[in-house]
């Protein structure tokens, strides 16, 4: 059985992977209205990963007897300046995330409560992945500057994600 500490702080994890999937989709909808269809791609992946993430910590909370107390979601921003804009605004929030993530784990620790720091070591390891891809794309946006081209060559290789569910204990 899980703490009631434990159980707050995963309810407000799934609070704010939930905000993080609402966060893409905004994101995912202003680069549609740019026609940037591959960055539209990408953010839509990405809306899709964090309602995984968010499930993923709902059915353990579950799995360990927590309650599930599901939180209203806060409003996403809506303003974008550009496509650097957008992904800067991504890194800073995944790098958030990944200090929230840790504090989870740190209490966790503290508590002794190993199945779930071993179930957090996948967020951990899924957040050093997220931005890496995203300081990826950011330097790659500095570098390309007001070059159109290079805006559509990437906006081209984003058009390739695909959002896939990791199999079970992935
Ligand atoms: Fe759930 O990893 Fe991004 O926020």
């Amino acid at each position: 059985m899980i703490s009631k500490k434990l159980e707050d702080a995963i309810n407000s994890q799934i609070n704010k992977e939930f905000y993080s999937a609402y966060f893409y989709l905004g994101m995912s909808a202003y680069c549609t209205s740019l026609d940037l269809d591959g960055f539209a791609n990408f953010f839509h992946v990405q809306y899709q990963e964090e309602t995984f993430h968010a499930m993923k910590f709902y059915n353990f909370l579950l799995e360990r007897g927590g309650n599930v107390v599901l939180a209203k979601i806060d409003t996403p921003p809506a303003d974008f300046k550009s496509p650097l804009d957008v992904f800067v605004k991504t890194l800073e929030h995944e790098q958030f995330v990944t200090a929230s993530i840790n504090n989870v784990l740190d209490l966790a620790i503290k508590e002794n409560d190993h199945a779930t720091a071993s179930f957090l070591k996948w967020y951990v390891d899924e957040q050093v992945e997220e931005e890496a891809t995203v300081t990826k794309l950011v330097n790659k946006l500095k570098l390309i500057g007001d070059n159109v081209g290079g805006l559509f060559i990437i906006d081209n290789e984003l058009k390739a994600r695909v959002f896939n569910p990791p199999a079970k204990g992935e």
